[in-house]
């Protein structure tokens, strides 16, 4: 059955997660039972896994109010518990964004942030540190009607005086926030709940899939963690239309701000759904008329918003639900549920499985490298040795004496060089410091301090504009600094490089370089968004606005944080990465030339020794050929994983 199919695929990617995992495990293993391992390599493979693991795939539910998003979560990942699970209502029904996840270590349950801590600073993403801000409610996993009546909490809403709620930035005299809560002059009702998280064992929630479930249009314009982070990180997309409403004013609002605001020209993991369908089931016209309508509709709508109409999938989701609990598969092929399931599956799953795959395949090319360039400086060392030997054959004792000189000095020069290379590390580690102290976290605190003063001193517009528009300059500022630091880092590696090997004959290596573009990319993105919303936010409301601001610059100061906390993982890496093949190598050479020096020292003292070395570097060599084998196959085993075609379980064709 196709409903079945996202679950298949889904399964799918998990299993080819887990076997490249235990296919790297096993890479490491070797390289551990080696001793090829260093630090840089335990690290990088150490993120491999973890990144691996906990691989998450976010689909997230936007639209105005009583679209049907919850019933449509219903429908696709619910309809097994044979009931509506998401409160799904009309009017406003679901009042706070809900993250449908599992986390193995929680028993099922739903967590709730009260809507009290608006009044405090701290992110939803910062509160999650912290359980005891949070609400727990158990889930009873055996009764469906308990676990929907504990789900209610979502839509709970309270009365508090409008005082309290322009406190929280709910409440705006223009009564744009609580339109259809106004209950007097006085009290309103607002959402109990700040943000909902549901710990949920369903299998595709056990496999990484995050659903994420918002409210209406107007909060998530008041909540900057949906527009910010929770929204731009999703994987895919799905924007709701009803036919019944056909595409109203807030939706195309919605939809611009929401879904291509940030990047016009991508509509990549965006799907439209024309939900509601069955409004124009009318038993007096013929199937064909209907389809005709649904056609003419789906054009429409996506005239509007200026997208193909193959990009719309227009649906029934709440009879797509009917269908699935009273197993009626011709309602279900009517509601064209199954349609939207397997674009889902097709668009979302195998794009996910490339970008990972080939993520991962660089990772294990750079680590593989630098384990097989020590490989060729053992066998070129070897070969080196095996020559002078060779060469001492029938040779007298002055030969073997005046090749012992020689080796002793070459070994002299190279011990002065590393003289050299211990500076070298002074001006590596004055240099990190220094770009530490540019990108490091504490900069960034005294720069977000310096704005929140600054915004909370200035009641204006262009004020509060302008510290945003310092900050936004000094991060970008930041970065530029220290993209020319990692410039010069590199310049400086990859001359020493050079000179090792020019000098001491060591394997040329050509440093990689870093760029920054990463995260200037992601700031620029934020900037972008801070725009976007700041004139829609600035106007919306007019004495909550300052609480709103404030909330804002603080989910645009993590996503920034984050940023930095990325940019500062990966430099670290990306020192090692620069620093450590230089280390492996002066102690590779500087046991070699010790090694030489000791054979030619026992040749020197007895002269049948020599043939008996021989035969010991030749079996060396013969060693480190099994190993360069072995590490090819491995390597191999890894990327026929990855390149393995997608096999589904056989649940897909059944
Ligand atoms: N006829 C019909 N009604 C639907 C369909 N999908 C949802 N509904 C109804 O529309 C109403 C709103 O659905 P919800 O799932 O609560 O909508 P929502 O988008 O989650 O709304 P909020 O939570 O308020 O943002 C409910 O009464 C649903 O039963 C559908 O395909 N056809
Ligand atoms: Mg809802």
């Amino acid at each position: 059955m196709q409903s079945k199919d996202l679950a298949a695929r889904f399964e799918a990617y998990s299993d080819w997660r887990r076997r490249l995992s235990s296919r790297i495990s096993g890479l490491h293993e070797w390289l551990s039972q080696q001793e090829l391992a260093d630090a840089n390599a335990d690290l990088s493979i150490q993120y491999l896994l973890e990144r691996l693991h906990q691989d998450k795939l976010v689909v997230a539910f936007v639209a105005e109010f009583s679209r049907g998003k919850s019933e449509l979560i219903n429908a696709i990942f619910f309809a097994d518990f044979g009931q509506r699970l998401l409160p799904s209502a009309a009017g406003r029904t679901t009042m706070c964004p809900t993250e449908l996840l599992y986390d193995s270590t929680r028993p099922p349950s739903i967590r709730l942030l009260p809507i009290e801590t608006r009044a405090r600073d701290g992110t939803v993403t910062e509160f999650k540190n912290y359980a005891d801000e949070w609400v727990t409610l158990p889930l009873d996993m055996s009764s469906a009607d308990k676990m929907s009546e504990v789900l209610s909490q979502v839509s709970q809403t309270k009365r508090v005086p409008v005082a309290l709620a322009r406190k929280y930035g709910l409440y705006d005299d223009g009564d744009v926030l609580t339109q259809r809560a106004h209950i007097d002059d006085k009290a309103v009702d607002i959402p109990s709940w700040r943000h909902a998280i549901i710990n949920f064992p369903h299998p595709l929630l056990q496999q990484g899939l995050v659903i994420l479930d918002t409210p209406g249009l107007n909060a998530i314009g008041t909540e900057p963690e949906l527009t910010l982070n929770l929204l731009p990180n999703a994987h895919a997309v799905l924007f709701l239309l009803a036919a019944d409403t056909g595409v109203t004013k807030t939706d195309i609002e919605v939809w611009r701000e929401h879904l291509v605001g940030q990047n016009p020209a991508s509509t990549e993991g965006r799907l439209v759904i024309l939900n509601k369908i069955d409004g124009l089931w009318d038993e007096l016209r013929t199937g064909q008329e209907i389809d005709a309508e649904i056609a003419r509709q789906v054009r429409s709508s996506a005239e509007l918003l200026a997208i193909p109409p193959a990009q719309i999938f227009p649906i029934s989701a709440q009879k797509a639900l009917v269908a699935k609990v009273n197993g009626d598969d011709a309602l279900l092929a009517r509601s064209r549920l199954p349609q939207l399931e397997l674009a889902l599956s097709k668009e979302l799953i195998p794009a996910k499985r490339h970008i990972v795959g080939t993520a991962t395949k660089a990772e294990i090319r750079a680590l593989a490298a630098s384990v097989q360039a020590i490989l060729a400086s053992r066998v070129a060392g070897i070969h080196e040795q095996l020559g002078e030997l060779r060469g001492l054959r029938g040779k007298n004792q002055d030969v073997v004496e005046h090749m012992l000189e020689r080796i002793q000095q070459e070994k002299d020069v190279f011990e002065r060089g590393m003289q050299r290379y211990t500076a070298l590390r002074t001006v590596f580690t004055q240099h990190s410091n220094s770009l530490y102290a540019n990108i490091g976290l504490e900069t960034l605190r005294a720069t977000a301090t310096n704005t929140r003063k600054r915004i909370e001193a200035s009641p204006f517009t262009k004020g509060v504009r302008s510290a945003m528009n310092d900050f936004f300059a000094s991060i970008n500022g930041n970065l530029e600094k220290s993209g020319q630091q990692t410039g010069e880092i590199h310049e400086m590696m990859r001359a020493m490089y050079a000179r090792f090997a020019k000098e001491h004959g060591l394997e040329p290596f050509a440093p990689p370089p870093f760029s920054m573009l990463k995260y200037q990319k992601e700031v620029e993105r934020l900037e972008r968004a801070y725009n976007v919303h700041f004139n829609t936010l600035w106007n919306m409301v007019s004495k909550a606005k300052f609480t709103l601001m404030k909330r804002f610059f603080e989910t645009i100061a993590i996503r920034v944080k984050h940023v930095y906390d990325i940019a500062n993982r990966d430099l670290d890496s990306w020192l090692k990465t620069v620093m450590a093949p230089l280390e492996t190598q002066v102690r590779e050479h500087h046991l070699q030339l010790r090694r030489r020096l000791d054979s030619v020292k026992r040749i020197h003292r007895a002269s049948d020794e020599l043939e008996e070395r021989v035969v010991e570097l030749e079996q060396a060599e013969a060693a480190v050929g099994i190993q360069v084998a072995a590490l090819a196959r491995e390597i191999k085993a890894i990327d026929d994983v990855i390149d393995q075609p997608e096999l589904l379980p056989r649940a897909a064709n059944g």
